[in-house]
């Protein structure tokens, strides 16, 4: 069956607001349902307040883009994005600006107070663009919403001869929750930097500002580690589905591949957080360090790290989870665990290091086990200087979190059903959280039963999980006794047992993760199969099809979308 959040949540949003996707009239004393404005343009996530006028803006080969400052590397940014579509030069100038130009400024008293970090105003006037925002990040969500006003062309890759216009139109626009979160499983199947850019990029344009990296598990280890050769040398060489490592031969990164992607992120105002998934999920760490007797860093007997099922360890390279565990109480767990953890967050300048801290039945590590070494990490982590965060069963009993500690809810369940207690349980000890309940925010599940054929798991979503189960559902509600303050935000997670390429990946992604996008950042509002909010999400989605077809970026052409006819 389909999971439906409870009927309390649904009455509790119903006296909302209703804003989400709607047009605020100009006198803004009512705001209209979002199905009523059929000429709204097709912005993903809606924004929190759009006014439309009449008239447009046109980019013109004469046009240029204006900024000054701190706004220069973003109006960088979009001349960018604008030139391959238009083939226009687009340079950027230090004003003052002229008609046809687009107008990039930092400036803080044009966001409210409370919504000054990633806040912005977009003024689209038939004389000029006007983008203001108090942070760069700001501007360049703005950005994303600019490209989205342009007609879909802008995304092609090489200059399209259609008329470059806009609409005019005021936006006053600021996310939900702070984090809004994409994570990448690059264990289970090795991605490139390459592919992982690519993918930075197509995110993005939702305005998806943390990029969660998950880049250990039991079939690979995929980043060096100064100290640490064979856990590369060995643990990067399979991936799910490897038989006789003739097939999907796995792969890793160099820590400068790593810096880079982060760095690569950072112009995009996306956060980079590293996680090496600990006490479980790790057969590749054992398998690599278990015979590592000649290394300095060990004491000569590093058998000792292996507390998996099976003794001696050996490769398995199914999608089986839950039978391998690192020994909490050996030296050498540690002497391994301390060093990727200082490498990772010396390369990492974002808050967070993941610690993982999933699937690990008492079968393998009794619960006394499993908080020591929790606990024990976390200090590390917080001494290294970063917040810890990890999957919502680092707050069982017997761990203690640090101060500012996020646990990200995977579970399913809803309400205050069986397993919500790790979401309660993580609040009670001081901890916010993520919300990515697996059923709405796994990226992985198939879309429906038979679809795709090959790609995707179903433990989640046995009837499928199309767009519909991706965008009605509220991070709020859906776990009974969690409020507006304890949650962070949301995370899309593709994990990778599946999906071993590029193609496949965008497919499993878009377009649910606009879905998520939108439950991020847009206001709140009734989401239900019913509602217009819905409604009026699938119109956008339908044109942004086309924005995803110009782009290049596959993706699932669900029934369930009006998709249009996709040649331009
Ligand atoms: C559960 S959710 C896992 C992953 C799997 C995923 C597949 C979580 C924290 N652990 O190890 O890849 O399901 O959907």
């Amino acid at each position: 069956m389909r999971h439906h959040p409870p009927l309390r949540s649904v009455a509790v949003a119903a006296a909302a607001v209703l804003t989400a996707g709607g047009t605020v009239s100009v006198a803004g004393a009512s705001a209209s349902t979002p199905s009523a404005q059929p000429n709204a343009p097709a912005l993903i996530p809606a924004p929190a307040q759009e006014v439309l006028g009449n008239g447009s803006f046109a980019l013109t080969p004469q046009s240029r883009i204006v900024a000054r400052g701190m706004a220069v590397p973003v109006a960088r940014e979009l001349r960018q994005d604008l030139r391959p579509g238009t083939g226009y030069r687009l340079p950027v100038v230090s004003g003052p600006g002229a008609s046809h130009d687009i107008s990039l400024r930092i400036d803080r008293s044009a966001i409210p107070g409370g919504q000054r970090r990633e806040g912005y105003v977009l003024d689209v006037r038939d004389g000029g663009v006007f983008l203001r925002a108090a942070t760069p990040h700001g501007l360049f969500d703005g950005v994303q919403t600019i490209r989205q006003l342009l007609p879909v062309d802008i995304n092609a890759p090489t200059p399209q001869a259609v008329p470059w216009t806009m609409p005019v139109i005021h936006i006053a626009d600021h996310p939900r929750f702070a984090y809004r979160g994409f994570m990448l499983d690059i264990a289970r199947h090795y991605k490139s930097p390459g592919t992982v850019e690519r993918l930075l990029d197509e995110v993005a344009r939702y305005k998806i500002n943390i990029f969660h990296l998950h880049l250990s598990d039991d079939q690979g280890f995929r980043i060096v580690i100064n100290g640490f050769p064979r856990l590369t040398r060995i643990g990067a060489q399979g991936s799910v589905g490897t038989d006789g490592r003739t097939k999907d031969p796995g792969g890793f990164w160099t820590q400068q591949q790593y810096r880079d992607v982060v760095a690569y992120a950072a112009q995009r105002f996306i956060t980079v957080i590293p996680e090496v998934d600990t006490p479980g999920h790790n057969n590749a760490i054992i398998m690599s360090e278990y015979n590592d007797t000649q290394n300095p860093r060990l004491n000569g007997h590093p058998q000792d790290i292996n507390c998996s099922l099976n003794h001696p360890p050996h490769w398995n390279y199914t999608g089986d989870v839950g039978y391998s565990a690192l020994c909490p109480h050996s030296a050498n767990t540690w002497a391994i665990l301390r060093t990727i953890i200082r490498q990772l967050t010396a390369m990492s300048p974002g808050p967070f290091y993941d610690l993982g801290g999933d699937e690990v039945p008492t079968t393998v590590l009794n619960q006394q086990q499993y908080a020591y070494l929790v606990n024990r990490e976390a200090r590390i982590v917080t001494r290294d200087g970063k917040r810890a965060m990890g999957w919502a069963e680092i707050s069982s009993p017997g761990t203690q979190l640090p101060p500012g500690t996020v646990a990200e809810y995977w579970n399913p369940a809803s309400g205050s059903s069986a397993g919500t207690e790790s979401a309660t349980d993580a609040v009670a000890k001081g901890a916010r959280l993520v919300m990515a309940p697996a059923n709405h925010a796994y990226l992985d599940q198939k879309y429906a039963p038979n679809t795709p054929p090959d790609l995707g798991l179903t433990w989640a979503c046995p009837n499928g999980c199309d767009v519909d189960q991706f965008y009605n559902w509220d991070p709020i509600h859906y776990v009974s006794g969690i409020h507006r303050s304890d949650v962070m935000g949301v995370e899309g997670a593709l994990w990778e047992e599946t999906i071993r390429s590029l193609r496949e990946a965008e497919y499993m992604i878009f377009p649910r993760l606009q879905a998520l996008a939108e439950i991020g950042w847009s206001p709140r509002t009734v989401r239900t199969a019913g509602s217009a909010a819905y409604a009026d999400f699938l119109r956008r989605l339908a044109v942004d099809g086309q924005r995803m077809a110009a782009a290049g970026i596959d993706f699932y052409r669900t029934p369930e979308v009006p998709w249009m006819d996709a040649a331009r």
